[in-house]
């Protein structure tokens, strides 16, 4: 009698076998350790436990994604195309990027307890089934890194902490929307598993065929319970440095709306920018220069005799705290006006700073045209202190603080 040789993988694949069979057979006697069908006997690594979180961090992700692109526009200069950033509502950049820094943070809790609830499915059996499957676990590797990622960098930032050489926002875009694209191709995957574990039917079906297994400890519902709880604590915790009604329960924000000089917080220091000799400087001028009719260079005190205007404005830092004051100073409108420009021309403003990138700004025409744009003098009646951009700084509505430029000495009509 003649044995035949067994089969390869591939001619069992030829022969119809699915890969996960195939795979089962070949190597079934390697499974071992974490691949044993009972390596994790708890019951909150649960399949609906993992839907539910998984669609609270839907949610969140949105949110950050995209309240996260319009604080990128935002802060890309000038207008692209037609689209220019609107300078009003005045209040919309305070709203978005408080929401951006809220949902990522609130997504942190949220993040750790579903990796926990699902890395059992790191060890599934047989590791690949068929294609689709292949391709929806290879998905999830930009997935979570791409989330830690973006959520751990953006919490550095929040912290004011930036011990990477990259530039955080470029690369905090771009890794956005690789962690996006993954996660639509996530979802769809698992638009079946979701019909099956979450929704009015799929509860009271569950109730009765998989109610939750008995067993010490913490119950499923009791997980989700604690990470709500976790995620209204670290929310309660920091939201108080963008919502000031708030600030007093925020021990962890990493600022506060009112702590700082004249009540503001402050993001660099006149001393930190290098500028503290040039502002006291007697021969310091703002100047109006580029597409003008005429410059103009004129003193502190020149400016200080000009009409003054009052602006409610905050500013926002993109680090997530900000804070309102009533800030006092010339239009920035009526400035270019004096000199003779273009009330179609958009402005590049030069601050005394040498070094950084915060130094100048740019503002697009709604910008520069504003009534509330200004060049502040003073802040809450007060003249301005050194760290909030004496002897006059900008201040305009609807704009990430790291263009409301101060120590400003020029204004480039471009
Ligand atoms: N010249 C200059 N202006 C600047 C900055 C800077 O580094 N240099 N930082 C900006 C940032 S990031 C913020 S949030 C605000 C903070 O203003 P404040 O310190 O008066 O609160 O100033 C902006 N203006
Ligand atoms: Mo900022």
């Amino acid at each position: 009698m003649v044995r035949r040789p067994r089969p390869s993988l591939s001619e069992k694949l030829l022969a119809g076998r699915s890969v996960g069979d195939a795979i089962d057979e070949e190597l079934g006697h390697l499974r071992a350790g974490p691949f044993d069908e009972d390596a994790f006997p708890s019951r909150l690594h649960d399949e609906r436990v993992a839907a539910l979180l998984g669609i609270a961090l839907g949610v969140a992700f949105a949110t950050c994604f995209l309240t996260g692109l319009y604080s990128h526009f935002a802060q890309t200069p000038l207008s692209i195309g037609f689209l220019s950033m609107p300078a009003s509502p005045a209040w919309l950049y305070r709203v978005t990027q408080g929401l951006h820094v809220a949902s990522g943070t609130a997504a942190i809790p949220l993040l750790l307890v579903k990796l926990w609830v699902v890395y059992p499915q790191l060890f599934a059996w047989p590791p690949v089934r068929d294609l689709p499957h292949a391709l929806t676990r290879l998905s999830l590797a930009p997935l979570i890194a791409g989330s830690i990622f973006l959520l751990f960098t953006g919490l550095l930032n929040t912290a004011r902490w930036y011990p990477w050489e990259f530039g955080f926002r470029e690369t905090h875009y771009w890794v956005a929307w690789v962690t996006v694209g993954s996660l639509l191709v996530h979802v769809g995957a698992q638009l079946v598993v979701l019909r099956r574990t979450v929704g009015p039917t799929a509860r009271r079906r569950l109730a009765v065929e998989a109610p939750e297994p008995p067993g010490d400890g913490l119950s499923r519902r009791g997980l989700l319970t604690a990470t709500a709880a976790a995620v209204g604590a670290v929310t309660l915790a920091t939201v108080g440095q963008t919502v000031r009604p708030l600030k007093d329960l925020s021990v962890l924000a990493p600022r506060l709306p009112d702590v700082g000089p004249q009540g503001l917080p402050v993001n660099r220091s006149a001393a930190g920018a290098g500028v503290l000799d040039l502002i006291r400087d007697p021969e310091y001028r703002l100047t109006v220069t580029g597409a003008v009719e005429r410059e103009l260079s004129l003193t502190l005190a020149e400016l200080q005799a000009l009409p003054q205007h009052d602006a409610d404005l905050a500013i926002t830092c993109v680090e997530g705290w900000s804070a309102g004051a009533t800030w006092s100073g010339v239009r920035v409108r009526e400035l270019l006006e004096l000199a003779g420009a273009s009330p179609d021309a958009e402005v590049r403003v030069r601050s005394l700073q040498r070094r950084g990138s915060f130094r100048s700004s740019e503002l697009n025409v709604p910008h520069a045209q504003h009534p509330d744009t200004l060049l502040a003098l003073r802040i809450d009646g007060e003249e301005l202190h050194p760290d909030h951009g004496f002897p006059c700084r900008l201040i305009s509505p609807n704009r990430p603080g790291v263009q409301q430029t101060k120590w400003v000495t020029r204004l480039e009509v471009l």
